[in-house]
């Protein structure tokens, strides 16, 4: 920056003048896009308004960097492969204060922002919860000031585009470049050589790698406006690129497309994100993508030290690394890697470095979710990493057997590698040793974690293991979803409740006023309305405002639990037909969620979900009481139209499977009730919002346990219970998929013979629950005054708070000081 630039420089004065905006926006059209304001389409006017904005935004954010590095405070770089952000520009105009301002800019253009908003691309570079606990993470940053970046990976394409075909998930690639991203900077100087394959030799004690393939990492810088604070963080993502590093040999063999082809298989590896939730697949690609993303890191991190402090010996002192999940792991060997064989520290003082600087959250107690990569594919792609996690698994039993215990099953049981015929290098302890602090995602998640998956860890470093409660930014998830609540919030308690949830308690006073109470079934039914023309639209089925809107969306899981809302429906379905004079609350059922490709069981449940809404949908005798919808192609965007929604938000996994959820937050804090089981962050909203305002069912973790130790049956409660065995035997009978009758045998087989996630132990007190649900409904004051009370008590959700405790309890830094 030369010294006689003074920042703000350009776009201060924009703030309060649409005029000046309005130029600005054409101006990108003209100059950067190349197209005249009458032949614009929306698209491009869309582009145009990212573009301006983003200058507004671009100011904050270099002074940002620039504070960060005059400042001497510790950094923090937040390792994820999936970072789900959303849409960007309404998000930047809330930020930014200039949502109306905009509006107004567009109008004089004779364009409507509304329009323009909804044509942007929402990238899916994540599969679910734990991406878009970064994303909400990385806003909160940006909001307190946390000397923090992200790094992620650029995927060409995205989370896979779900449609419905006869009722069945069909896949289509989300090219989402291909519209441009008007949002990013590229950073043509920020790249980094990564290197795979080849071998290693010792040269006396050290250690060369000798590697036999290479690729370039480049930048991509996104920003991540912070609220109304001229401030802005960094997200930086990584695409691969074949750079330089042509086959001179296939040139030279004058096979020209040979070379070019080599070229477009290197690239593979920023190509695709891996749609999988919750299951790991050892794929090779995948791996080089987790390197990929660790070594660019690294690099960039390091570089950026040296050049401030001209050593690393301080490095432990002024940086902290996050881990989110095990995938970004070998950031432990790689960070050895590096200080040994090119910095030549020795290996005690390296590997105490490593302890301090990285921090590691578990995202999951699902024994499949558990990263383990086979000892010989590691061998061929990180050959020299493979030897330091062997050395560092030494340094570690040997510590094991002189502090803790020598009993030889212990140790095999904490080992970093997997014995077995085929030997595996388990992620998940790799993760555990290598960091100073593990956490999990709420209190109970945090609980079973060192009673469980981790216990023999706990045993060895009891003082490593915390909890932090994930979160959720009321920017996004309020300001920009929910404009109706924004509103009436800033008309009660101000507008400050969008840095500082905590103000929610100011509306605790006013819980009694009627006007109140009167505006929150207002704005719900507003967002009914606005969700019912989306599904007119979209799906072509009517459905009621005036029914509850019960909603269950997140991916499709077994332990998710989607057939036991299913198996309700039916019930219900089955209830109403005999006795269709009852006075019925009417309902409608809205589902959403994708299901990774290859998951037999999850396609076969929105298979399932669509059969029964077919069904229901077209019988006449429900008289409209009752709709099913599945509304394709779940995704950030849709989620901001369904959340504020919901009546009911349905949180049904079986107790001690999901880590914590966030989504349950989302609906609470738009005043959903939750209908749930005492699992994950579910737990935590009871006790905030106390149990008259909330639906818990269903088996505890212990009752869970119990029933898992002394024999788990089933059939026995198929058999016993008469209404669960009427809807078992109708979906057996192919009542939903008459033209395929046997289309759901091996589900229903699975449920009746094994039900692993003891769908049928919870049947009865759901479908129970369920009835209160009605009771409660239909006295609209008490339902009102409950929404009331989970909006209110809220506060201790947004993810400002859980920003707030990592930058204190586990990265050890502060905010930098920022100007606002
Ligand atoms: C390697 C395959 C794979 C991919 C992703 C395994 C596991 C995952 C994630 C850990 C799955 C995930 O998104 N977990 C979710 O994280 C959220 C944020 O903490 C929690 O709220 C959810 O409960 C948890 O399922």
């Amino acid at each position: 920056m030369t010294n006689n630039i003074q920042f703000p420089f350009l776009y201060n004065h924009l703030k309060d003048d649409a005029e000046t905006l309005k130029n600005m926006i054409v101006y990108k059209l003209i100059f950067l896009i190349g197209r005249s304001p009458k032949e614009a389409s929306q698209r491009d006017w869309l582009n145009a308004t990212l573009y301006a904005v983003r200058d507004l935004v671009t100011e904050g954010w270099i002074s940002t960097a620039h504070q960060a590095r005059s400042e001497e405070t510790k950094r923090v770089y937040y390792l994820s492969m999936e970072f789900l952000i959303g849409r960007t520009l309404s998000n930047a105009l809330i930020a930014e204060g200039i949502y109306e301002l905009t509006k107004d800019a567009l109008a004089k253009l004779e364009v409507d922002l509304e329009d323009v908003l909804e044509k942007e691309v929402d990238p899916g570079l994540g599969n679910g919860g734990l991406g878009r606990l970064a994303a909400c993470f990385m806003d909160s940053i940006a909001t307190l000031g946390i000397p923090a970046m992200g790094y992620g990976i650029r995927y060409e394409y995205g989370m896979f585009q779900q449609t419905i075909e006869n009722g069945r998930q069909v896949e289509t690639p989300d090219a989402w470049l291909e519209k441009d991203a008007p949002w990013e900077f590229i950073r043509p100087s920020k790249r980094f050589n990564i290197r795979f394959g080849g071998h290693i030799y010792f040269e006396g004690k050290k250690c060369i790698w000798n590697n036999d393939e290479e690729l370039v990492a480049l930048a991509y810088d996104q920003m991540i406006p912070g609220y109304q604070n001229d401030s802005a963080a960094t997200l930086r993502l990584w695409s691969a690129h074949a750079g330089d590093t042509f086959d001179l040999s296939d040139f030279n063999k004058g096979d020209y497309f040979g070379a070019i082809e080599k070229r477009s298989t290197i690239e593979n590896v920023s190509r695709v994100l891996y749609p999988d939730d919750s299951t790991w697949a050892g794929q090779e690609l995948r791996l080089r993508q987790e390197y990929f993303l660790v070594s660019a890191s690294l690099q960039d991190i390091l570089k950026r030290h040296k050049r401030t402090h001209k050593t690393l010996d301080n490095l432990a002192d002024k940086i902290a690394i996050h881990l989110n999940d095990t995938h970004p792991a070998l950031a432990i060997p790689e960070l050895m890697y590096i200080l040994i064989d090119q910095e030549g520290y020795e290996w005690h003082k390296a590997w105490q470095m490593c302890c301090n600087i990285f921090s590691y959250t578990c995202h999951t107690l699902m024994s499949e979710a558990l990263e383990t990569w086979p000892v010989e594919m590691m061998a061929k792609i990180l050959p020299r990493h493979l030897q330091i996690i062997f050395e560092i698994n030494e340094h570690f039993l040997d510590h094991v057997r002189a502090n803790i215990t020598s009993d030889n099953d212990f140790v095999r049981r904490v080992s970093l590698i997997e014995e077995g015929h085929a030997r595996k290098v388990r992620m998940g302890w790799l993760s555990v040793v290598g960091s100073h602090k593990v956490n999990g995602v709420a209190a109970i998640h945090s609980d079973l974690m060192v009673s469980s998956t981790f216990a023999d860890f706990a045993r060895i470093y009891p003082e490593r293991f915390t909890n932090v409660t994930n979160g959720i930014t009321p920017r996004r998830w309020i300001a920009v979803a929910n404009q109706d609540l924004s509103a009436l919030f800033d008309k009660y308690i101000g507008t400050e409740w969008r840095r500082d949830l905590g103000q929610l308690e100011k509306l605790k006073s006013h819980l009694h006023d009627s006007e109140l109470q009167q505006a929150i079934p207002q704005i719900k039914r507003a967002n009914k309305e606005r969700l019912a023309s989306y599904v007119k639209k979209e799906l072509g089925v009517e459905i009621d405002p005036n029914a509850l809107f019960d909603v269950q969306v997140k991916r499709i899981h077994e332990y998710k639990r989607q057939i036991l809302n299913v198996l309700h429906i039916v019930a219900r379905y089955n209830e109403m037909i005999a006795n269709p004079e009852k006075a019925w609350t009417p309902r409608v059922f809205i589902l959403a969620g994708k299901a990774a490709s290859a998951y037999y069981t999850a396609k076969q449940t929105i298979n399932l979900i669509n059969d029964v809404a077919k069904v229901i949908n077209n019988d006449p005798r429900l008289k409209g009481r009752l709709k099913v919808v599945f509304i394709p192609n779940y995704s950030v965007s849709l989620a901001q139209i369904i959340i504020p929604a919901a009546d009911i938000s349905e949180q049904i996994s079986l107790a001690g499977t999901e880590a914590s959820g966030t989504s349950n937050m989302k609906f609470a804090l738009n005043g959903a009730l939750t209908l749930g089981t005492l699992d994950g962050a579910n737990v935590e909203i009871l006790e905030n919002v106390g149990e008259e305002h909330i639906f818990i069912f269903g088996n505890t973790v212990e009752q869970v346990e119990t029933l898992r130790k002394n024999g788990y049956h089933p059939f026995e409660i198929y058999q016993s219970d008469e209404q669960l065995r009427t809807v078992i035997d109708q979906l057996s009978s192919g009542y939903f998929s008459p033209e395929e009758p046997n289309r759901y045998q091996d589900l229903l087989n699975g449920l009746k013979s094994y039900d692993y996630y003891q769908a049928f132990a919870d049947f009865r007190s759901y479908v129970e629950t369920q009835k209160l649900v009605d009771q409660k409904y239909q006295n609209q004051q008490a339902w009102v005054e409950s929404a009331l009370q989970n909006i209110v008590n809220m506060s201790f959700f947004s993810s400002d708070r859980t920003i707030a405790e990592y930058a204190e309890k586990i990265w050890k830094t502060m905010p930098l000081k920022l100007s606002k």
